[in-house]
């Protein structure tokens, strides 16, 4: 018995002896995993530093797709190299929407608080920091309503509904200014810029004069507001379109009108210009015929810099304005089923932007076939 009971408690001493080391052992185990995991986190978090710091490519960051925000990820890239315009919105504020809704805006539905989000996104976007890819679902949501995340989306009509919404919450009416009456062109962009005055109008709205003239000399002027310009592309003079669209800014054409003054039926000449170039001017294909259910594939000279005549020194054409590309965005595949990615110059780089990915490109974009949108920039005239 006794014999058995030694044995026992042997047994006993020698499983918990067992017990005991394998515990220390785990402990050490533990610790000492857990130090080369924190090792490897550590190495792993440098690695991808580094590998961000390398992918990183001069002021670029991608941005993510959670599908199909193509539509709304190419114009963003676009906007984001607008520096000016950047530096702006910054200190924009909305004065038509509730600005507490606006902080918690991540329950709101439809497109209130824009503005706070889009100036969030710009922010997040030039954050001097080591991300390659910025998130923002929060601005993706605001359009939900409009875009459903569902389908494919013209992203000209995103652009539209952007300036839409931000206008509306700097208490602008969309409705168009058409207005006729005044002395000159100076007049009508103060009489528009009295009551209008959201960052949207002060970067890309412009103005075009058409003037009626009847043969007895009477003259009626309309001043119109614009914040694109859309140029068809014909397929048999897709490769002047850009070069006769310049040629055609100031044209003249006739046709049939009832006179006030005649009181009768009478051929006027009408000439429309543009007398207020903004300081970003958008140009936008008519590649997408949803008429014809096409997209028309025709490739565009577009020039890299053109000049136009100064509307407020006009005097023999002798002063110029400039316009430098800044961006564009292209459509590749067919009309309900694309892709639209975008280049953008930053610091004198053009950058290749597709959703989360970028690079550099070699040299600015020049005809490029599947343009779709351009930005030019006006030159700061000295
Ligand atoms: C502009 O707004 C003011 C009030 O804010 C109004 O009195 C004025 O009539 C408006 N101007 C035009 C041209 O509508
Ligand atoms: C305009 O673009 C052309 C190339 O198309 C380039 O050679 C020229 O230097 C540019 N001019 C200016 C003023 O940037
Ligand atoms: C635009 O399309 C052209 C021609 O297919 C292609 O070479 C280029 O990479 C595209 N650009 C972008 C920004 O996707
Ligand atoms: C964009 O990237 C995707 C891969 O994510 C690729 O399949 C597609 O060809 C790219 N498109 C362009 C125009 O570069
Ligand atoms: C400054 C200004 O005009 N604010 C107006 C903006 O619009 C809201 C209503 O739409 C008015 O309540 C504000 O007075
Ligand atoms: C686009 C826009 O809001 N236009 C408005 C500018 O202001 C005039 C009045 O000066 C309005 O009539 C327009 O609707």
């Amino acid at each position: 018995m006794n014999t058995i009971a030694i044995v026992g408690i042997c047994i006993a001493a020698a499983t918990i002896a067992v017990l005991a080391v394998l515990m220390i052992w785990c402990l050490f185990l533990k610790r000492d995993r857990g130090g080369e995991q924190e090792e490897e986190n550590e190495d792993d978090i440098e690695q991808g530093r580094n590998r961000e710091r390398e992918e990183r490519i001069g002021e670029g960051k991608g941005i993510r797709n959670r599908g199909l925000d193509c539509f709304m990820n190419a114009p963003l890239q676009c906007f984001v190299g607008m520096d000016d315009f950047c530096d702006r919105i910054k200190d924009e504020e909305g004065i038509n929407v509730d600005n507490d809704e606006a902080e918690s805006d991540d329950e709101l539905n439809g497109k209130s608080g824009v503005l706070e989000k889009f100036k969030r996104f710009i922010e997040i976007y030039k954050k001097d920091d080591n991300c390659n890819m910025v998130d923002c679902e929060f601005l993706r949501e605001a359009f939900e309503a409009e875009f459903p995340s569902s389908e494919q989306h013209d992203t000209r009509q995103f652009i539209m509904e952007l300036f839409e919404a931000i206008q509306s919450e700097q208490n602008i009416s969309n409705q168009p200014f058409i207005s006729s009456g005044h002395k000159d062109h100076k007049d009508a962009w103060e009489e528009y810029t009295k009551n209008n005055t959201s960052i949207i109008d002060d970067f890309f709205i412009g103005m075009y004069e058409t003037k009626f003239q009847c043969e007895c000399k009477e003259i009626e002027t309309v001043y119109e507001q614009f914040n694109h310009i859309s140029l068809p592309i014909t397929i048999k003079n897709s490769l002047e379109t850009f070069n006769l669209w310049l040629k055609n800014c100031k044209k003249n054409t006739y046709s049939e009108f009832k006179c006030k003054k005649c009181n009768s039926f009478k051929k006027f000449e009408i000439v429309k210009q543009i007398t207020k170039f903004p300081q970003y001017l958008i140009l936008a294909f008519e590649r997408l015929d949803t008429h014809k259910n096409v997209k028309l594939d025709g490739i565009i000279n577009f020039p890299l810099n053109f000049t136009m005549p100064d509307p407020d020194n006009n005097e023999n054409n002798k002063q110029t304005i400039e316009y430098d590309l800044n961006s564009i965005i292209n459509h590749s595949g067919f009309i309900h089923q694309g892709h639209y990615t975008a280049k953008s110059l930053r610091n004198d780089q053009w950058l290749n932007f597709n959703d989360s990915l970028y690079e550099p490109l070699l040299g600015p974009p020049i005809n490029d076939p599947k343009a779709y949108i351009l930005f030019y920039k006006k030159k700061v005239s000295s």
